[in-house]
C-alpha cells in the first residue's frame, strides 16, 4: 500500500485527492477521459498517483472504452468527463452501457456549488439528463461524504441495483478543492469487494426439475448474466440434454462443437422448443419479448441474479433468483446425470443440422461472388479473417449490413458489437479498449464506413496510446442497410444514405497508422498480415453495395409495431386477432 497506507489515509487532503485514491484502490489500472478545468483536480491527482489515463478525442469514446473494458475484463470501467458538453457528449455511450449492463463509473465535472442556478460556465442539468440511463445519478456536494457515495456508486454499478450498469457522479469544483481529514475514515471503502451473491430458493430448483422432467425439447438461452458461469452452464447442458443458443452478449461460453449447440438453427430451436431456460438473459426484442409469437410451444424457466434479467416481459413458471453459477450447479445436480433416461434426439438433430449449415456457410464465404458494381462481397473479409485470427482473438463488429454479415462470419469466442442499442460508432473505441486490456491478443474491429465515421478520430487515440488493434472499414460508400431499405421498400427513392467512396486509409495515415486500401480479394490476406504486424493499422476494403443482409431480409429496417422482425410481427398479429 502506498497512497492508501494508514498514514496517508488519516492525513487531510483535498476531496480530489481522496477521489483519486478511491479510483486507484477500487478501479482498474486504466481510466478513460477527456480533460477540462472542472475535473482537472481529480485528473491531476490520478496522474500523480500513476493511474494510466487514456485521453480520447470525444467523451463518447471514453465511455465506450470504459464499457468495453468492463464487458471484456469483468472489472469496473471508469471514465472522467468535464462539465457541460463533456457530460452531454456521453449520453449515447451511457445509454449503450445501460443496455449492455456494463458496470462503469462516470465521474463528471460540475460547476462550483456557490454558482448554482446563476448561469455558470458549462452548466446544464447533467444529473437529470443521466438519471434515466444510469443506475444512479448524483451530485456529491458534501466533502466528507464523497468517498461513502463513491463506494455506494460502485456497488450500484456492479449490481446492487436491479441490473449492473452505468453510474454517474459529479463533484462540484469547489467541493473538489475542499480539504477534509476524515472523508475516508473507513478503510473498507477502499477495499475491493466481490459482488454479493445469493443462493436460489431450493423450491424453485424443484419446480425447474419437474418442468425439465416433462420437457421433450428443452432449450437453454444464455445472456450477459451467464458470462462468469461457462463451466456450470456446460454442466447443465450435459446433465439436462437441453439444446443451446447463445446470444451476442454471451458468445464463446459454449463451443459451437458442443452437442447442445444449435446456433445456425436459431429459428427452428425457438419455434420447436417446449421449454426455454433463460440464463442471465433479458427477453428483449432479440428474443421476441418471450412471446408465444416467437416461442409458440414453450413454457419458461428464468434464471438470473438480477431482476432485470429474470422478471422482464414473461415470468418463468420456475423463477430461479440467485447467483447464476450456483443456480446452474444446483439445477444440474438436481436433474441428475442419468443420460439413458433422457431423449436427446431433438437436440441431436438440431446440432447435426447446425453443423451442416455452418459448414456450408463457412465454405461459401470465400467464394461469395462480387456485386453488380464489381466490388467484392463483405463475406470475403470474413473468409480472410477466419484464416488469420487465432482462437483468443477479440473481434468487434459495428455497422448495418456489415454487422449482419459479421454476426455469422466473425467466429471469435470474444466478441462485441453494436448490440441491442444498435449503437453505431462503438467499433473503434471498443477495439482500442480491448487492445489495451489484452496487449498479447489480436484485436480486430470490422466497421461499416458509416459507423466508422462516428468515432473515426479515435484512430488518433489508437496511435497515441499504442492500441494495437486492426480497424477494417467495409467501405460501400453508403449507409447501406438503410439505402437498400429505401431502394426495396420505399419506391426506390434513395435519399441521404449514400456516402463518398472516401479514402479512409489516407485519413488513418495522417495519424501515423499503417493503412492500406484493398479492392481485390486476393490481396486481403497479405494486407491483413501486414496490418496485424504493424498495428494499430487500418484496412479500407472496397465492398459492394449490392447485398441483401439477413437483418434487412427479416425486416429490421421496417420497424413493425409489435415485434422487431416481420415474421414474429405477423405471428403476433395473428395471435392477437384469434
Ligand atoms: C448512431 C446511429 N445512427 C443511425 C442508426 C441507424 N442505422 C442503422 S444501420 C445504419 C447504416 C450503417 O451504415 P454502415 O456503418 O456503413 O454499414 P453498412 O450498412 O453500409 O454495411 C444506420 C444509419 C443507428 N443504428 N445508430
Ligand atoms: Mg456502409
Amino acid at each position: 500500500m502506498t497512497e492508501t497506507s494508514a498514514n496517508a489515509m488519516s492525513a487531510p487532503a483535498t476531496v480530489a485527492k481522496w477521489v483519486a485514491r478511491f479510483v486507484e484502490a477500487r478501479g482498474p489500472k486504466r481510466v478513460f477521459g477527456l480533460q477540462g478545468g472542472h475535473i482537472q483536480p481529480i485528473w491531476d491527482r490520478l496522474a500523480a498517483h500513476g493511474v494510466e489515463i487514456v485521453d480520447v478525442r470525444h467523451e463518447g469514446a471514453a465511455v465506450h472504452m470504459a464499457a468495453a473494458h468492463a464487458l471484456l475484463t469483468g472489472e469496473l470501467g471508469v471514465a472522467l468527463v468535464t462539465s457541460g458538453p463533456g457530460v452531454t457528449n456521453c449520453v449515447t455511450s451511457v445509454a449503450n452501457a445501460d443496455l449492455e449492463r456494463a458496470p462503469i463509473l462516470i465521474i463528471g465535472g460540475c460547476p462550483p456549488a456557490r454558482q448554482d442556478h446563476m448561469g455558470p460556465l458549462q452548466g446544464t442539468p447533467h444529473v437529470e439528463i443521466m438519471r434515466p440511463i444510469t443506475r444512479r445519478s448524483r451530485t456529491l456536494r458534501i466533502a466528507d461524504q464523497v468517498i461513502r457515495e463513491l463506494d455506494e456508486a460502485v456497488a450500484c454499478a456492479q449490481g446492487a441495483a436491479p441490473l449492473p450498469g452505468p453510474v454517474y457522479v459529479e463533484i462540484p469544483a469547489d467541493v473538489l478543492r475542499t480539504t477534509t481529514a476524515d472523508s475516508a475514515a473507513l478503510p473498507e471503502y477502499f477495499a475491493r469487494r466481490n459482488v454479493a451473491s445469493t443462493l436460489p430458493d431450493p423450491a424453485a430448483i424443484d419446480r425447474a426439475v419437474a418442468l425439465l422432467a416433462n420437457a421433450k425439447r428443452p432449450l437453454v438461452i444464455s445472456g450477459g448474466g451467464a458470462r462468469n458461469a461457462a463451466v456450470e452452464l456446460i454442466a447443465l447442458l450435459d446433465a439436462s440434454g437441453a439444446a443451446y443458443l447463445d446470444t451476442q452478449e454471451s458468445r464463446g461460453l459454449v463451443s459451437a462443437d458442443h452437442p447442445a449447440f444449435a446456433g445456425a438453427m436459431r429459428a427452428a430451436a425457438m419455434t420447436e422448443a417446449d421449454l426455454v431456460l433463460t440464463v442471465g438473459r433479458k427477453l428483449d426484442y432479440q428474443l421476441g419479448y418471450g412471446s408465444p409469437a416467437a416461442f409458440p410451444a414453450a413454457r419458461f424457466i428464468r434464471i438470473a441474479a438480477h431482476a432485470g434479467e429474470r422478471d422482464d416481459n414473461r415470468p418463468g413458471e420456475a423463477r430461479i433468483a440467485g447467483d447464476v453459477a450456483a443456480s446452474l450447479t444446483m439445477l444440474a445436480h438436481a436433474v441428475g446425470n442419468d443420460r439413458s433416461a433422457r431423449d436427446t434426439s431433438w437436440r441431436e438433430s438440431l446440432h447435426a443440422k447446425h453443423v451442416e449449415r455452418s459448414r456450408k456457410y463457412i465454405a461459401s464465404l470465400a467464394v461469395t461472388p462480387p456485386g453488380s458494381d464489381g466490388r467484392m462481397h463483405p463475406n470475403r473479409i470474413f473468409a480472410a479473417l477466419r484464416a488469420r485470427l487465432r482462437d483468443d482473438a477479440v473481434a468487434i463488429a459495428d455497422g448495418g449490413d456489415i454487422l449482419s454479415f459479421a454476426r455469422l462470419g466473425l467466429a471469435t469466442a470474444t466478441y462485441l458489437d453494436s448490440g441491442a442499442f444498435g449503437c453505431l460508432g462503438v467499433g473503434v473505441p471498443f477495439a482500442n479498449a480491448a487492445a489495451l486490456a489484452f496487449p498479447g491478443r489480436q484485436v480486430v474491429a470490422v466497421c461499416g464506413d458509416g459507423a466508422f465515421g462516428l468515432h473515426a478520430m479515435e484512430v488518433d487515440t489508437a496511435a497515441r496510446h499504442r492500441c494495437r488493434a486492426v480497424f477494417i472499414v467495409a467501405n460501400n460508400a453508403a449507409w447501406n442497410i438503410e439505402r437498400v431499405d429505401q431502394e426495396r421498400n420505399h419506391g426506390g427513392r434513395v435519399s441521404g444514405t449514400t456516402l463518398g467512396d472516401s479514402d479512409y486509409a489516407a485519413m488513418a495515415r495522417a495519424f501515423d497508422l499503417h493503412a492500406e486500401r484493398v479492392s481485390d480479394p486476393a490481396q486481403l490476406d497479405a494486407a491483413l498480415a501486414r496490418a496485424f504486424a504493424s498495428a494499430p493499422a487500418l484496412v479500407d476494403v472496397a465492398v459492394t453495395r449490392d447485398t441483401l443482409s439477413s437483418d434487412l431480409a427479416k425486416g429490421l429496417s421496417l420497424v413493425p409495431d409489435y415485434q422487431a422482425l416481420t415474421a414474429w410481427d405477423n405471428a403476433e398479429r395473428a395471435r392477437l386477432s384469434r
